[in-house]
């Protein structure tokens, strides 16, 4: 690879006539924003503990009343952005948000796509679009950009949840805006309902439904079961995992990131392909080892990790006698959509 010019090699007058008339030469920067080979994400492995931030979060619940928050939310900020960047990846925001009990987070939409990965609690729902979605551990609910979003609380004890939205992204394209609204009518219909089962479609006098998110929420018992049954009907199967899609496209859920479960066996030790999009994970049952070169952390439940792209990622399940459960978001339907998606193993 040969050196191409340095800045420094300019004279100085030069320099200062481009930077006057808003011109850049490109050689000294080339490299730069097109490395040999391989990129160089800003992304680093980092892990965030539930155990160390749940605290943090319940005191986050005494010191700001949600009308003074409106989202109370811790965010994992990856530090290889810098924290007050508010990113986990290139695209991907994460937060944990908190509800108390008999509080309300009012109703808003926004440009940005986010789910909802639920951690603990019962009793609290979020409603879309009119549509009251329940919240319990593990179950993933969607809110796809411009649809109305709220969330109440019935229950007894906080409900904290983990927000996955494409926010980084949204915010870099300077198309990122919310808009507020009040109090959503809920109406009894239920996509979940209506697609509980999988391979067939609701198509009253044939029609299949206009609703370009017919899904809203994908209740964990149904994945978890669906994830054991594959298990067990198909025991050579290295990888059991399943992708949250729209079941009336077929497609990835939601536009931008894509949403999956995995299931590790007893001890097993999974390898995934080497991949061009980062990957954020989220254990929602068991205990698994995440290894990748420079980096090891240990998933308790709750825990949430990420990992950038291009690089080996290994999953080790911890428990010998129990299987665990990984939910995971990456950048790859976006990448798909723009041609630059690549597995290179
Ligand atoms: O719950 O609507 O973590 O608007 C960040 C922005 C959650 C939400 C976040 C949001 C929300």
């Amino acid at each position: 690879m040969n050196d191409l010019g340095r800045i420094e090699d300019l004279p100085a007058e030069y320099v200062a006539a481009l930077t006057e008339r808003n011109l850049v030469p490109l050689w000294p920067s080339l490299r730069g924003v097109m490395p040999a080979n391989t990129p160089r994400p800003r992304t680093v492995a980092t892990h965030w503990p539930y155990q160390g931030l749940r605290p943090l979060l319940m005191e986050a619940g005494r010191l700001t009343p949600i009308e003074k928050a409106e989202r109370r939310v811790l965010v994992l900020a990856n530090p290889g952005h810098g924290l007050e960047k508010m990113q986990a990846s290139s695209a991907m925001y994460l937060g944990i948000q908190l509800l108390m009990p008999g509080e309300w987070a009012p109703a808003h939409r926004h440009t940005p796509n986010a789910v909802r990965m639920i951690i603990e609690g019962e009793g609290a729902f979020t409603t879309v679009e009119g549509e009251k979605c329940p919240m319990s551990r593990g179950d993933l609910i969607l809110t796809p950009t411009g649809l109305w979003h709220e969330h109440g609380h019935d229950g007894t004890d906080p409900v904290t949840w983990l927000d996955v939205l494409d926010l980084p992204l949204v915010y870099y394209l300077e198309a990122s805006y919310h808009v507020n609204g009040s109090a959503q009518p809920v109406s009894p219909e239920r996509g979940d309902e209506l697609h509980a089962v999988g391979g067939i479609l609701p198509t009253p006098f044939f029609q299949r439904s206009e609703k370009a998110y017919p899904v809203l929420r994908y209740p964990w018992a149904s994945v978890r079961a669906q994830l054991l049954h594959m298990a067990h009907s198909h025991p050579y199967q290295e990888s059991i995992q399943v992708t949250y899609i729209n079941p009336n496209t077929g497609q990835d859920a939601l536009n931008i990131l894509g949403f999956y479960a995995l299931m590790l066996k007893p001890g097993q030790r999974l390898t995934l392909p080497t991949r061009s999009t980062a990957v954020v994970f989220h254990l929602i049952e068991g205990g698994v080892q995440v290894s990748q070169p420079g980096h090891e952390c240990r998933l308790d439940e709750a825990d949430t990790s990420c990992a950038p792209g291009y690089v080996q990622v290994t999953l080790t399940n911890l428990r010998q006698d129990q299987p665990s459960f990984v939910f995971m978001a990456d950048e790859s339907p976006l990448q798909k959509k723009l041609g630059i998606y690549e597995v290179r193993s």
